[in-house]
């Protein structure tokens, strides 16, 4: 068959049976199949760490339909072609692909990979398999966009560990020095701290958000804005903490996207399982003792906390009068995990105070 042959839909069809391919047709099979081959293998990646690295079915879904689309269309010519002429970048590698570590580097890579194989497929195919490069060119935009989303999981993911691993909470009062208590506080092994602001002015509250953000990116820590979903986006805080009255987790899911955590106040069994329902990553129950901090809450108690507590499977956090001496008790009534505000704001010496907190609330007492 000429180069530059007219190809009606009829031809098109007849040059995919034929035996009479000529040396043109396959070359573009053979770039074909070996993408075809690529996109899928990058895929399948992709498919695994969706479903073993963040249990999202969701995605495993999406992405195994891809792999089966392509694969249905994985012609014989196309396979036929495939030592049509040899191969001499065989084996090659390059050393960005041995640096590659972190899961986000694998799914960036292999996004990537399948965007660009999608994209050769989308061109070789399209003069004689109209249909393929459709397909590829559809395929190529989705990943796009599950790129995007299961680099977020993936970051959601880190914190989540971060909220099950680490037992101490510490929220932010408003201080002179509180970049300085904060950073001590870090430096004892504190890994989650809640920024929380009730006056002042909004310029001031995001300077502060952003400096503490940059302490706690320092030392690995969560850094979670209270009430504002203004300074926690615009601080890039790793998630939120709403009370009752503040926005609906759902619109707060919406506005932060995949990557940010939601937590939730709530004091009985109805606000808690709809925060359940909602899907928030952690819960704060309270106050548990009587505090200063928020004098118009009335305290629940350890039992009442007991019981709402029972079947809870996320973390969730006693706050509300705690302290470094009753946290032995609250450790012997079951609860593991505790938020603290007064107790080391106000304290003479955060760092020593949060070491020996952070000691109470391990096993080593
Ligand atoms: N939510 C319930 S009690 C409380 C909040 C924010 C205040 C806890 O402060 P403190 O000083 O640790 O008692
Ligand atoms: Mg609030």
């Amino acid at each position: 068959m000429p180069s530059g042959f007219l190809k009606t839909k009829k031809n098109k069809l007849q040059m995919l049976n034929s035996n009479s391919t000529n040396t043109e047709d396959l070359r573009n099979y053979q770039i074909i199949d070996a993408n075809l081959d690529r996109a899928r293998e990058g895929l399948r990646v992709l498919e695994d760490w969706a479903r073993f690295g963040l249990g999202k079915r969701r995605y495993v879904e999406r992405i195994k339909n891809f792999r089966q689309i392509l694969g249905k269309n994985h012609l014989e010519i196309y396979k036929q072609s495939r030592n049509h002429i040899e191969d001499i970048s065989k084996g090659l590698t390059h050393q960005e692909q041995i640096n590659r570590k972190t899961a986000e580097q694998i799914i960036s890579s292999n996004s990537g990979r399948v965007q660009e194989a999608l994209r050769v497929i989308e061109e070789f195919s399209r003069p004689h398999n109209h249909e393929l490069s459709k397909i590829a060119s559809e395929i190529r935009y989705e990943i796009y966009t599950i790129e995007v989303e299961l680099l977020s999981l993936s970051k959601r993911k880190k914190s989540e560990k971060i909220l099950v691993e680490n037992d101490l909470y510490i929220i932010t009062d408003q201080k002179d020095n509180l970049l300085e208590i904060i950073e001590e506080i870090l430096i004892a092994g504190v890994r989650i701290i809640q920024h929380r602001f009730k006056t002042g002015t909004d310029k001031d509250h995001l300077k502060e958000a952003i400096q503490i953000k940059n302490l706690c990116k320092r030392y690995n820590s969560l850094f979670i804005v209270n009430d504002r979903l203004d300074i926690a986006l615009a601080s890039d805080a790793d998630g939120i903490h709403l009370g009752q009255d503040d926005l609906d987790l759902k619109t707060a899911r919406k506005l932060l996207g995949y990557s940010k955590i939601v937590g939730i106040s709530a004091n009985n069994a109805i606000d808690i399982s709809n925060a359940l329902k909602e899907g928030c990553d952690y819960i704060g129950i309270g106050p548990v003792f009587e505090t200063t901090t928020k004098k118009n809450k009335k305290p629940i108690g350890i039992e009442n906390i007991k019981t709402l507590t029972k079947d809870l499977n996320i973390p969730w956090f006693a706050i509300g009068g705690i302290k470094s001496n009753n946290i032995s008790n609250l450790k012997s009534n079951g609860f593991k995990k505790v938020a603290l505000v007064s107790e080391l704001m106000n304290s003479e010496d955060p760092q020593e105070d949060a070491i020996m907190i952070l000691k109470k609330l391990s096993n080593e007492n």
